[in-house]
């Protein structure tokens, strides 16, 4: 039968091998090929989105970033999982979790992931593939990401120290080494001298000796039997999914706010973390797109260096962040935090195409007597922007115009109907949709599995 990807098995609602998620999705079941983006600067939530849509798909699969990603989530019984590089698919026990070819993967990093999940009794063998396209961040990738930070001294970007950056640099010079490449153990040395040389040729303060080169090598040659099992033609896989009409979600990893070419640029991430990201990071072709969710945050926070137009600075700032627990889920740092823009949101939305939002944290305003929302910028001058600025010294200029919305003032996180919410907080939740002209079908009133309104 198989039509191929351009025949009848892309896209449209519903689809799939997995029925339904009708009740989930406010306005029938989500498209065969459906993903969840951050529309901020990450930390929206995604994760627990992924992990409650989960039982509706086939296959749940990452496209972009790496370790940097921290999506915190929560199982059944409430117990509390950090994921980086496994999709948050993970713990429902039917989906199959890829790891695209667009994911940069650091092997120590993935066991150490593995095994804690398995001490715990999630099961990832046999659940899990990992492109062989991917490419593989070493530890030395981490060590330059930390040089690189230094010499930038003032203007550090305050990237989590993962490696990303330097790993997605070898991947675009091209001499990085990929997951396909653990195949090939007898020239794994030589490519990987070279990389390292690089390094040190760049960097005084990058050393290593041969002795150090080989112990590498030999670690590799182990962590290559180990990951064979899981190591698979993911392009394939997930076209071969389409046309059986299986259900696909994609997890989006940090946000478009950090995309390397829409994002704030320096101070962005180095992979595309929108709507583009999933066709490059996966192999999938753009007709194949469904709903696309975008998540945000009922308010703002941004953890690094870089532009963030509504930031609350001082106190304010710190009753948002000790109200959310806004600490960075892979590094502990502290995010900034701020009010909604709804600039930055449209011009998310513009990028991505989301179908629906996911407002999340809406509990966290609960005890604010008034909200703002952040709904222009203008110059000095007082002339108003028609679209997010590329220009940073231009963002460094721009004052925001907000409107103020009345609080609530109870806790609102036991609620689980639309329409019991408050009044005000319905207000909040409608002026958003409204300014930005996407419908929330979701909304978050709290961190657990059961914490969400469908609208
Ligand atoms: P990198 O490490 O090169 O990707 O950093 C570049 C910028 O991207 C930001 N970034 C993130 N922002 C929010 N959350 C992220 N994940 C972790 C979390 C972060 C943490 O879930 O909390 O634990 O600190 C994430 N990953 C990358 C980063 O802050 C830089 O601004
Ligand atoms: P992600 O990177 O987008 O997946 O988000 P993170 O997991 O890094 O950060 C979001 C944090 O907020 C996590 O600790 C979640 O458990 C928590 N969270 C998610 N949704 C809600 C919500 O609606 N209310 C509250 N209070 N916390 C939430
Ligand atoms: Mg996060």
């Amino acid at each position: 039968e198989a039509s191929g990807v351009f025949g009848d098995g892309c896209g449209g609602a519903g689809g799939g091998g997995k029925e339904g998620g009708a009740t989930l999705t406010g306005s029938g079941s989500l498209s065969q090929v459906s993903g969840v983006l951050g529309s901020q600067w990450g930390d929206e939530g995604k994760g627990k989105l992924v992990d409650i849509l989960a039982e509706h798909f086939d296959i749940v699969a990452r496209c972009q970033g790496g370790a940097n990603a921290g999506h915190t989530i929560y199982n059944a019984e409430g117990k509390k999982f950090a994921l980086h590089l496994v999709p948050s698919g993970i713990l429902n026990e039917e989906t199959l979790c890829v790891i695209g070819n667009g994911v940069v993967v650091h092997l120590p990093g993935l066991f150490k992931e593995i095994d804690g999940l398995e001490s715990n009794g999630v099961t990832c063998k046999g659940r899990m593939l990992v492109s062989d396209r991917a490419h593989l961040l070493f530890d030395f990738h981490q060590v330059v990401d930390g040089l690189r930070e230094a010499e930038l001294a003032n203007s550090f970007i305050g990237t989590t120290k993962r490696g990303i950056g330097p790993c997605y640099s070898s991947k675009a010079i091209r001499n990085g080494i990929r997951v396909c490449d653990l195949r090939h153990m007898d020239t794994f040395h030589d490519k990987l001298e070279i990389l390292l040389k690089d390094a040190a040729l760049r960097f005084s303060g990058f050393k290593y000796s041969n002795d150090m080169l080989k112990e590498e090598v030999e670690k590799y040659k182990r962590f290559a039997e180990r990951l064979e099992p899981y190591i698979a033609d993911t392009v394939h896989v997930m076209n071969e999914s389409i046309t059986q009409k299986k259900k696909i979600l994609v997890e989006g990893g940090q946000a478009t706010m950090l995309d390397i070419d829409f994002g704030t640029y320096p101070f962005v991430t180095s992979s595309s973390p929108s709507a583009g990201g999933i066709c490059t990071g996966l192999g999938i072709a753009p007709r194949c797109l469904g709903d696309l969710i975008g998540v945000v945050k009922a308010y703002t926070s941004r953890v690094g260096s870089g532009p963030f137009p509504t930031e609350i600075l001082g106190k304010g700032g710190d009753i948002l962040r000790t109200a959310g627990m806004e600490f960075g889920t892979t590094t502990g740092r502290p995010r900034r935090c701020g009010w909604i823009d709804i600039v930055s949101l449209k011009y998310c939305c513009q990028i991505n195409g989301f179908s629906s939002l996911n407002l999340t944290k809406l509990d966290v305003l609960s005890d604010l007597r008034e909200i703002k929302l952040g709904v222009s910028y203008k110059l000095p001058g007082g002339k108003r922007l028609e679209s997010f600025p590329a220009d940073l010294s231009v963002l460094e200029q721009i004052q925001v115009d907000y409107e103020v919305l009345p609080g609530w003032n109870t806790d609102i996180s036991s609620i689980r109907s639309y329409k019991d919410l408050p009044e005000a907080a319905r207000r909040y939740v409608e002026r958003i949709e409204e300014l930005v002209g996407v419908p929330v079908h979701y909304i978050g009133i709290g961190p657990g599995r059961d914490a969400l309104i469908v609208k």
